[in-house]
């Protein structure tokens, strides 16, 4: 776990204690650049294709040039895995605008910078997809879309911040952010499900959530299940009478919500159709044709 990883910064790896980049670069002052979360599972990495698009498409949204292509992208990340003879991974792929000087406009930074930290993965004990976790809705609304939506999958991530040492301060696992109507949006950096009668909802992206890639393929599985999913507005009421709730994310995978702001949903632990998905989300991860092989 200690070991010194070898990290990627536009080309060249550096030893973990090394890997440093300018105070000028403007992903540092104005969390100017976009980032991904990926994971490489027995030696396959997960959606990675996928994970790369997004990222483009947050760049684009951005104007942020990113000096490789996509392909060239996908080998830079499996490049940097072989190198850190990792088959079990946690990947931050992070594109900086560059570097600048102490003044926003992006036209004074030259190169975006290009970072790939490939790292040990850190599980989480298994009581959490055991027994579920807890959440509160916090205070801190979801951007708006015309706004730093998350949409975008950039550096700045304060709104999730600020949203997590509330969930930290009141002693809960984790929290969930409502749109700027008073609608349920997602977590701090996962995706949203509700399970009601045996139907499952979640809510649109308009409300400023991400496109997540697990919930992609939570999507996915549940339908192959033969559970009916509607994007929809929910509102907290009916999160609190939810008979499951679960999230989903490159982090979390699928986890359970067994509390609501002290509400408890459902029997108070994994739901069925929950602990369904989460038995056939574990079969995929590591098949090779739902990601890259190492
Ligand atoms: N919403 C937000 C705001 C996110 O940042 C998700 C949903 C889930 O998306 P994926 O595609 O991963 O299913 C995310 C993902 C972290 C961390 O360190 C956060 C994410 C990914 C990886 C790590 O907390 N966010």
């Amino acid at each position: 776990m200690d070991k010194d990883v070898e990290i990627y910064i536009d080309g060249k790896y550096y030893p973990k204690s090394q890997a440093k980049i300018s105070v000028y670069d403007h992903g540092f002052l104005y969390g100017d650049g976009v980032f991904e979360g990926i994971r490489a599972y027995g030696g396959v990495v997960f959606k990675l294709k996928e994970h790369v698009a997004r990222l483009y498409d947050s760049a684009h949204a951005m104007m942020l040039k990113i000096p490789l292509t996509q392909e060239q992208m996908v080998e830079a990340v499996l490049g940097t895995l072989r190198k850190n003879k990792l088959k079990d991974a946690y990947i931050r792929l992070v594109v900086t605008r560059g570097v600048g000087d102490l003044g926003l406009d992006p036209r004074k930074c030259a190169t975006a910078t290009v970072i790939i930290i490939t790292d040990h993965i850190v599980l989480h004990d298994g009581e959490a997809k055991t027994k579920g976790i807890t959440t509160i809705v916090s205070w801190v609304r979801r951007d708006p879309v015309d706004g730093t939506s998350h949409e975008i999958k950039s550096l700045n991530y304060l709104n999730s911040v600020m949203a997590k040492i509330e969930a930290n301060m009141s002693g809960a696992d984790e929290a969930i952010c409502l749109d700027k109507n008073g609608c349920v949006a997602e977590g701090v950096g996962e995706n949203i499900f509700v399970v009601k009668n045996g139907k499952i909802t979640t809510p649109p992206t308009s409300t400023g959530a991400l496109e997540g890639i697990t919930a992609k393929s939570a999507t996915a599985l549940a339908k192959k299940l033969g559970y009916d999913i509607t994007i929809t507005n929910i509102t907290p009421f009916q999160l609190f009478n939810a008979d499951e709730l679960f999230f989903t994310g490159t982090a979390a995978e699928i986890v359970p919500i067994r509390q609501v702001n002290w509400r408890q949903i459902g029997n108070g632990t994994a739901g069925p159709v929950t602990k369904k998905l989460m038995v056939e989300f574990k079969k995929i991860v590591n098949d090779p044709k739902e990601g890259v092989p190492i």
